[in-house]
């Protein structure tokens, strides 16, 4: 007679499933810490705590600018895809602009670098990059940033600094410690700051530029833009510590986690962790909580949440209406930001024209650029 299977009884989330084997009694106190109360790495020291950056009304109007050049920018983008005028992959900045701000507006512009993935028109713009040569590059022409071969994902300005712009998951932050090598090489005195999403820090390379970075104290800022969704897989449902600042723990990297949507916490932030990493004392996380208005890319069936999801960030936690606010308490009227607001779509609309324009690449140039020759 065949023997009746017997199945485990569903045990409830979290349970311990493996079985546990029986451990001989400790003859003394465990040395490592418990889980909870006490940091992991006792007598570490820390960065400061960070302090919302105090801005000047002049500062404010400044970061008031930038995110709403990049947000409008992003409308355009979208557009212009629509429209037919960008093909490929194209991914939005919408609703993360206060990071990239707030972040680079603490740079060094002379001698710190930059890297990110394929999320970059706002790092670009937030960077100070004509606006005109990077919707050039969207439209894939000759005058775009990258020669109208790299398209949205990859953009580079080595002139800025600006390394791009990378489409495989994960792959910046292994550059990102390879640019933070050369400052340290080099004795350039700079610092990298490499972002990159929450998907990616599930991405194996993440971990080993964390241990090298730790180990030979790179002067570089790991930073994780938590937009709570990696595609359509939200960080909770992918990840087994879903505080993301906490991923550096067994490499001994400090983490700090930021309200991202607070242009003036990110640059607090951005203060904090140069100050620790310009002193030598090797990396930073900084894990910024921001979230994504937009799809993904341009094709998503944006199954995975609802519109009040969305809604109910773009209400209460939108970076630009903060900045807004602040900005009017400090005796700003509704005209001067009906200004910005001209200024900034002139901008945009005349980078369009550019880019609608201006012819594309010959060609002949689809042979150029692929390798680099060095004797
Ligand atoms: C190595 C690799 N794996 C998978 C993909 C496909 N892919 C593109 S974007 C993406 C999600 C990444 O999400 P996240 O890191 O959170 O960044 P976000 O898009 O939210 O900015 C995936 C899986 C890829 N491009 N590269
Ligand atoms: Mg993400």
């Amino acid at each position: 007679m065949a023997q009746k299977r017997r199945y485990r009884r569903a045990l409830p989330y979290g349970t311990e499933v493996f079985p546990i084997v029986a451990k001989a009694p400790r003859a003394t106190a465990p040395t490592s810490t418990p889980t909870g109360a006490e940091p992991p790495i006792p007598n570490r020291e820390r960065p400061a705590e960070p302090q919302p950056y105090k801005a000047s009304k002049d500062e404010l109007l400044q970061f008031y600018k930038e995110m709403l050049l990049i947000r409008r920018f992003e409308e355009k983008a979208g557009q212009l895809y629509g429209l037919g005028f960008i093909g490929g992959f194209c991914h939005l900045y919408i609703g993360q602009e206060a990071v990239a701000v707030g972040l680079q507006s603490a740079l060094d512009g002379d001698k710190d670098s930059v890297i990110t993935g394929y999320r970059d028109h706002g790092h670009m713009l937030a960077y100070g990059i004509d606006p005109k040569v990077i919707m050039a590059e969207l439209t894939g022409r000759a005058a775009g940033i990258s020669k109208g071969k790299g398209g949205s994902m990859h953009m580079f300005s080595t002139e800025h600094k600006f390394y791009g712009g990378h489409g495989i998951v994960g792959a910046q932050v292994s550059l990102g410690a390879g640019l933070a090598f050369k400052h340290k090489y080099s004795g350039d005195g700079g610092v990298c700051m490499a972002y990159f999403g929450d998907g990616a820090a599930n991405q194996g390379q993440v971990y080993e530029a964390f241990n090298m970075a730790e180990l030979w104290k790179l002067p570089v800022i790991f930073v994780i833009e938590n937009n709570q969704y990696a595609m359509g897989t939200s960080v909770n449902r992918a990840s087994s510590e879903d505080q993301l600042y906490r991923r550096g723990e067994s490499f001994r990297i400090p983490g700090i986690q930021v309200d991202g949507m607070d242009v003036l916490a990110c640059r607090g932030a951005a203060e904090t962790a140069l100050a620790w990493v310009r002193a030598g004392k090797g990396p930073v996380i900084l894990e910024m909580k921001t979230y994504r208005y937009r799809g993904h890319s341009m094709s998503d069936p944006a199954k995975y949440r609802s519109r009040d999801e969305v809604q109910a960030v773009r209400d209460k936690s939108d970076p630009i209406e903060h900045v807004k606010k602040l900005l009017e308490a400090e005796g700003v009227k509704e005209d001067a930001l009906k200004t910005v607001e001209q200024e900034i779509r002139k901008i945009v609309n005349e980078a369009a024209d550019f880019a609608e324009q201006t012819p594309e690449p010959d060609a002949g140039e689809l042979y150029t650029d692929v390798l680099v020759e060095t004797y």
